[in-house]
């Protein structure tokens, strides 16, 4: 539809800060990690160029560990906590202190597919940094095994009930005094709760504590989970990144043996009981007993679940629109709170692409359909209520602009 995708170009151009794009002014003025990389796939579409750019800015902020962190605050804006001050890494330019899912390497491996002969260079350039991602990813974040976290803003879907039980141990009454802004730019019915925010405050204070040191948060962090879909989107993009070192010519073992030891850790993730992958607690061992979107994005891993398949489906046949976040059958199920519930437009589209990958055309289409229609009648918005596909969250959303874009429209 030519308006929309006119408009969808209109949301990424008017976000856009020059090298980097804002998931949307006023609510999130900065950059986010995957936010910022699906963007460079709505980018790709009709501005490739933009598209690496906007991947090579991401990459300019790597820590020298590796990491990419999940946010990075290129000019100080005082309508979001928490801000630079709060994370107090010492970065330059300031960033958090942690990461988010490293959807990079597969998004770069389309954008490169978009534009296979003058990509090659800027490809070329990004590799070795992606390489150095993963492999901070696999030798801390995987120590376990599976891909762990830290934080549930890590995740990306923070306030899902994959994070219950780890957040339940968390002791949030000891919080500096701090104060929202989140709620003042939407409806907090549709944000976290408080309790919640003061847990998460306390997970980063810990970190910045300890001066962010990798070792001290993998063993004596507040918080320490599985989660299902940052070891599949992790194992994915492994896949991707093999696929790349192969095209160009660079050694492919390391990314290999990351390959095997991740997919071995992937039947660590199944809860038999629920007969779902879940998410658990790494200290108690603990499963958080839901069903999410997140572990849905196991066709997206190349992983093969035929039971899984029958517990994807109960959940969407379940809704109207798209991908529940959680189980719309469970009793905390909140159609409009976040990722408690919402149908995420991006989320849809890296399911799709699993679906799609898997062969499972039928599937991928109904996901697309469902998913343009949200937009459709609701606008580019940050998430949805599945069940009548009320728009949610922050309006002139980057990546739902990007997925319609590349994939929904
Ligand atoms: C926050 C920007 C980010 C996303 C996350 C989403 C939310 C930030 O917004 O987190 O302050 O709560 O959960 O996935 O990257 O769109």
């Amino acid at each position: 539809m030519k308006n929309l995708d006119n408009l969808a170009r209109a949301i990424l151009q008017g976000n856009d800060k020059g090298a980097y794009t804002i998931p949307t002014s006023g609510l999130y003025p900065y950059q986010w990690n995957w936010d910022s990389v699906l963007a460079a796939w709505g980018f790709a579409t009709f501005d490739i160029d933009r598209a690496w750019t906007e991947l090579e800015t991401l990459f300019q902020s790597q820590w020298a560990s590796g990491m990419v962190p999940h946010i990075i605050f290129h000019e100080d804006d005082p309508g979001y906590f928490p801000g630079p001050q709060v994370w107090g890494t010492g970065q330059t330019p300031p960033t958090s202190g942690i990461s988010q899912p490293p959807v990079a390497a597969t998004i770069a491996a389309k954008v490169w597919g978009m534009d296979p002969d003058a990509g090659r260079e800027r490809i070329a350039k990004l590799f070795p940094k992606m390489l150095a991602w993963h492999r901070w990813y696999h030798e801390v974040r995987c120590m376990h095994g599976p891909a762990t976290i830290t934080h549930p803003w890590e995740s990306g879907r923070d306030n899902c009930p994959d994070w219950d039980i780890g957040m339940a141990g968390v002791d949030g009454s000891k919080v500096a005094p701090y104060e929202r802004r989140d709620t003042g730019h939407v409806d907090p019915e549709m944000r976290p709760k408080k309790e919640e925010y003061d847990k998460y405050v306390a997970i980063l204070e810990f970190g910045r504590d300890v001066g962010w040191d990798d070792r001290k948060i993998m063993e004596e962090g507040p918080f320490l989970m599985a989660d299902p879909a940052m070891t599949f989107i992790l194992l994915r993009a492994d896949k991707d990144l093999l696929a790349m070192a192969e095209k160009l010519g660079e050694d492919t073992a390391e990314i290999q043996g990351w390959i095997d030891d991740l997919t071995a850790a992937v039947p660590s993730l199944w809860n038999d009981d629920l007969g779902s992958y879940d998410a658990s607690d790494i200290r108690s061992g603990a499963w958080a007993n839901n069903i999410s979107s997140g572990a849905f994005l196991y066709t997206y891993a190349g992983i093969d679940n035929p039971a899984m398949d029958k517990r994807t489906l109960d959940a969407w046949d379940a809704v109207t629109y798209g991908i529940p976040s959680a189980d719309p059958k469970a009793e905390r199920f909140d159609p409009q709170r976040y990722w408690r519930g919402p149908s995420w437009p991006f989320m849809n589209g890296l399911i799709a692409i699993g679906l799609q990958d898997a062969g499972r055309d039928l599937l991928a289409e109904r996901l697309r359909r469902e998913t343009a229609e949200l937009i459709r009648k609701g606008g580019f918005y940050e998430y949805f209520d599945p069940t009548n596909g009320s728009p949610c969250g922050g309006s002139d959303f980057t990546w739902t602009a990007a997925v319609w874009l590349a994939w929904a429209g």
